[in-house]
């Protein structure tokens, strides 16, 4: 497929030390990945679903033990541990690879090792970047196929240069005390073993398009971001785009596919997507404003709570050429389930089987124990190809990106933080996407709903120095003549009982005009001592059953207390990401504390 002597010798020296039987090129053909499939069916890797109701979808069950990115097991090997941060897990370089070899050496025997030549971002677009997986998995070569652009081309577009992202793959004994997630910026690598879910093993995602490029973006004056991004069409035609930053399993599939309430669908507004999970960031030097690429080419997304209602244009994009992971199963059907798709689970008698692989009795669910009882994992997940989804933009394969309008930080609080508001200016923006709290959920290996500090939604994905990843925010704001206004959204506000209060989906939507109207400085706001708050008017809620001006006044109230108590917690975050904190954020910390009183 190549002559490039860097990718071959590459290729020959990781053939050497993991001895797979054959070594099989992915040419991104239809025929090759259809002969794949058919392999991974005949060895119970897939299960091929109801090909009338689900054509060309497929079912895949991951190790029990291995169902979630593990953040513990994740390493930035960077020569010194200062590069990487204190929020970074770091080893040396040297002994990282030594540690590797040892469990990479032999694991492909009596497989095949699949060479996948992938490019994130559309080949021949200055965003694009070229990367090559190993891998001794047929699951990751298909979801591979789906979430980026694979083939020839990429391998032409490298020609002889060794300008790509290598990465190792091998699935092992899946043992989890010795799976490792290793990241090496300075050498281009990445290597991962024993796991075989999604995001430890799909290496063009988090680990290339977050966790290296935002090293590359640092180099190169260019950010990468883990972001939707949205375009927003006026009655009158026009379209203006929003990338937002929300945790894994906050929000951002959802808002990027959001359809607006009926009141504002029969106006003509229309939501686009151009991405749910991953922006990558250029200033335009014609117009000086900062232009966004989605570097995937599908979405990886959380099945539980995707439904007609939730998330209608996610479903229909699931109901063809789609792998589902450890989600529920119906062995009469031949379809697939899981928890808030409908009410109507799978019976027993229909063959019910959960994501372990075992009989399920839906009468079992028990909400406080979710992972024992549920038909899905929590973080179960569809892998489906962009070009399926009915709202996707015209704009998804754009060379020069899409003008972002405005950002917006965002997380899973309870309390504290309000609906919506808005930063001062740039420096600003950065600090309060700083100092994001959000709690965990079960897209990360370990405890549930805790309140932790996620800055920009990448305290997992920066790929070196938290602090100098603020810096570089504060860099590229200089650099941006007509930047983009930043924005902080809360949809997961509670009541005394635990409820939502905001009804959010669909009616997200009406927060986005608002923001969209201070971009262009059409309505007025309020200023408190956090940012511009919306006067309670101004979101417009017609057509909302249950929510009244009262109870947008209770969602964009600023519990001072909380945010007083929230400054030492800040202080203790600032302090733990040590000496590299830009004397900006401290500055814009004591501001706060300052206007709090
Ligand atoms: P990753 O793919 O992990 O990065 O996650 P994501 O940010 O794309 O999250 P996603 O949109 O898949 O949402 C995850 C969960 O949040 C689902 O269970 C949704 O039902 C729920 N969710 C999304 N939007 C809203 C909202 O506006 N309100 C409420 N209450 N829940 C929401
Ligand atoms: C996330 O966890 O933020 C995801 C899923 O988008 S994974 O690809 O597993 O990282
Ligand atoms: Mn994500």
């Amino acid at each position: 497929m190549t002559n490039n002597k860097y990718v071959l010798s590459w290729i020959d020296e990781m053939a050497a030390m993991t001895q797979p039987d054959k070594i099989v090129w992915i040419d991104g053909t239809e025929e090759q990945a259809e002969a794949l499939r058919a392999e991974a069916c005949s060895t119970g890797e897939l299960i091929k679903l109801n090909e009338e109701l689900l054509p060309n979808c497929y079912l895949h069950r991951t190790a029990v033990n291995d169902v979630a990115r593990v953040e513990g097991r994740t390493f930035i090997c960077t020569p010194t541990k200062e590069e990487a941060g204190n929020i970074n897990n770091w080893v040396e370089p040297g002994e990282m690879y030594a540690k590797l070899k040892k469990l990479y050496t032999g694991a492909m025997k009596g497989k095949t090792m699949y060479v996948i030549p992938y490019s994130m971002g559309v080949v021949g677009s200055d965003f694009a970047k070229i990367g090559i997986e190993l891998t001794d998995s047929i699951y990751v070569v298909l979801n591979m196929l789906i979430m980026t652009r694979v083939g020839k081309n990429v391998i032409d577009a490298l020609g002889d240069s060794p300008d790509y992202i290598k990465g190792l793959h091998a699935v092992a004994d899946c043992d989890a005390d010795n799976r490792y997630i290793t990241h090496f910026p300075q050498d281009n690598t990445i290597m991962s073993v024993n796991s075989g879910y999604g995001g430890n093993v799909l290496l063009g995602k988090k680990c290339f398009a977050l966790r290296i490029a935002s090293y590359l973006g640092r180099k190169e004056g260019w950010m990468a971001e883990h972001m939707l991004i949205l375009g927003l069409q006026y009655p009158c035609g026009e379209i203006k785009y929003i990338t937002a930053a929300f945790p894994s399993a906050c929000g951002k599939t959802n808002l990027a596919m959001l359809i607006p309430p009926e009141f504002f669908r029969k106006k003509g507004y229309k939501v686009w997507t151009v991405g749910d999970d991953i922006a990558w960031l250029r200033v335009n030097k014609e117009d000086g404003k900062l232009y966004a690429v989605n570097p995937e080419n599908g979405f990886f997304g959380v099945a539980p709570g995707t439904n007609d209602k939730s998330n209608p244009n996610a479903l229909a994009t699931t109901k063809r050429d789609t792998i589902f992971t450890n989600v529920c199963y119906n062995a009469k059907e031949n379809t697939v389930w899981w928890e808030g798709l409908d009410n109507n689970p799978p019976k027993p008698e229909d063959g019910a089987v959960n994501w372990k692989g075992e009989p399920w009795d839906y009468r079992t669910y028990n909400k406080a124990d979710k992972i024992n009882t549920s038909g899905a994992h929590p973080n179960s997940r569809f892998t489906a190809s962009a070009k399926n989804c009915p709202c996707l933009s015209s704009e998804f394969n754009t060379l020069k990106g899409v003008p972002v309008s405005a950002i917006i930080f965002g997380g899973r609080r309870a309390k504290t933080a309000p609906l919506v508001y808005q930063s001062f200016g740039w420096q600003h923006g950065t600090f309060v996407g700083s100092i994001m709290a959000s709690e965990t959920t079960a897209a990360a290996s370990g405890a549930i709903g805790v309140v932790r500090r996620d800055p920009m939604a990448m305290r997992p994905f920066v790929g070196y120095n938290m602090g100098d990843y603020w810096q570089h925010w504060l860099d590229m704001g200089k650099k941006i003549p007509n930047p983009p206004k930043i924005f902080h959204v809360n949809w997961f506000r509670t009541d005394d009982n635990g409820n939502f209060i905001w009804p959010g989906f669909g009616d997200n939507m009406r927060v986005l005009l608002w923001i969209l109207d201070r971009c262009e400085d059409k309505v007025d706001a309020v200023e408190t001592p956090i940012g511009y708050v919306p006067k309670a008017e101004d979101i417009n809620i017609e057509g909302l059953d249950g929510i009244d001006l009262e109870t947008i006044r209770g969602l964009l109230s600023i519990e001072t207390a909380s945010w007083k108590e929230d400054i030492l917690n800040i202080l203790a975050f600032y302090n733990q990401v040590g000496s590299h904190v830009p004397q900006e954020m401290y500055e814009e910390l004591a501001a706060l504390a300052a206007r709090l009183g």
